[in-house]
């Protein structure tokens, strides 16, 4: 039960700025002591930098050489953390997830398990560096992570995480390239349509079986927008209807219960749109549910 919060105050994965305040918000919301107060043992590494490359920008894609920076850096740190206990990424955008999820796959074959990735989020994140209209590579780590072609001047991505070895829940804004690639693919997808007809709980426990089968262990990155705007308000990208304050909650529980998460980001917080730490401090909560903060043990005796 060792924690290892290590700021990750990218700001690079697309244009609009404030992520980088993100790390500092958790801490001033509490992260630290919410999860002591559990019984966990926690260690703050401060925030990390990008090793950025000697090369020009790009002519459509927003800070690439910063972004291969932080990829190159948060690998490496993903990996020597990982054997010592459960990293959460304090983000930083979603971009960041390229050298998270890079340093836990190297991690994972180290280990001899499987990694297998849990994204919840409004949006797929899996353009490539042609396909994206945005140039926003925020809008990408989903298909660096699965070995997809067109990331040449990132490090090569040796252990690549198969698609039918990712989920993601909480679907509302997918990109028609993203979703002509999705739709060949296998990673299981749960848009919000189909947590309306069944709930969330059902394509999270379908996925959680999938890792328990091949005795793997569990990435989760958490985007803000996953969570509707209303309760979550504080992230560049809003989409309405997402999901609940119980909804997530109720993953994070689960999540918690499965025994099976190795590592966390949390992503795109702009503190700069928030309202009062709101957002931080949800998040912040929602954290604490995923490391074992509950209302009873379950079950309880309830009518
Ligand atoms: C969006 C990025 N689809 C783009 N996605 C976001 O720029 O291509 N991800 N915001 O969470
Ligand atoms: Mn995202
Ligand atoms: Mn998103
Ligand atoms: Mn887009």
């Amino acid at each position: 039960n060792n924690v290892i919060l290590v700021g990750a105050p990218m700001d690079s994965g697309k244009r609009r700025q404030g992520c980088r305040m993100g790390p500092d918000a958790y801490r001033v919301a509490g992260l630290q002591s919410a999860l002591s107060d559990l019984g966990l043992h926690l260690r703050d590494l401060g925030d990390i930098t990008p090793d950025i490359p000697d090369m020009s920008e790009h002519s459509h894609l927003f800070a690439l050489p910063e972004c291969i920076g932080w990829t190159k850096a948060l690998s490496r740190v993903a990996q020597d953390v990982a054997p010592q206990g459960l990293p959460i990424f304090m983000g930083g955008d979603h971009a960041l997830s390229m050298g998270t999820v890079l340093g836990m796959a190297q991690h994972a074959e180290r280990i001899e398990r499987p990694l297998f990735v849990l994204w919840l989020d409004a949006h797929s994140d899996f353009h490539t560096p042609e396909s994206t209209d945005s140039g926003n590579l925020h809008g990408t780590p989903v298909a660096y992570f699965t070995g997809q072609p067109g990331f040449d001047d990132f490090p090569p991505v040796s252990s690549p995480v198969p698609t039918d070895r990712v989920g993601m829940i909480g679907l509302r804004s997918v990109d028609p390239a993203e979703r002509a690639r999705l739709e060949q693919d296998r990673a299981m997808l749960a848009d919000m349509r189909s947590i309306d007809e069944n709930g969330i709980k059902a394509p999270l426990m379908a996925f959680l079986e999938r890792v328990r089968a091949a005795d793997g262990i569990l990435h989760v990155s958490l985007d803000v927008d996953f969570l509707d705007p209303s309760i979550a308000p504080a992230v560049g990208t809003t989409v309405p209807g997402g999901a609940t304050e119980r909804e997530a909650h109720l993953v994070m529980e689960l999540l918690h219960e499965s025994g099976l998460v190795c590592s966390l980001d949390l992503v795109e917080l702009n503190p700069f749109l928030d309202e009062r730490g709101r957002t931080a401090k949800l998040m912040v909560d929602l954290a604490a549910s995923l490391l074992g903060r509950r209302i009873f043990d379950r079950p309880t005796r309830s009518f």
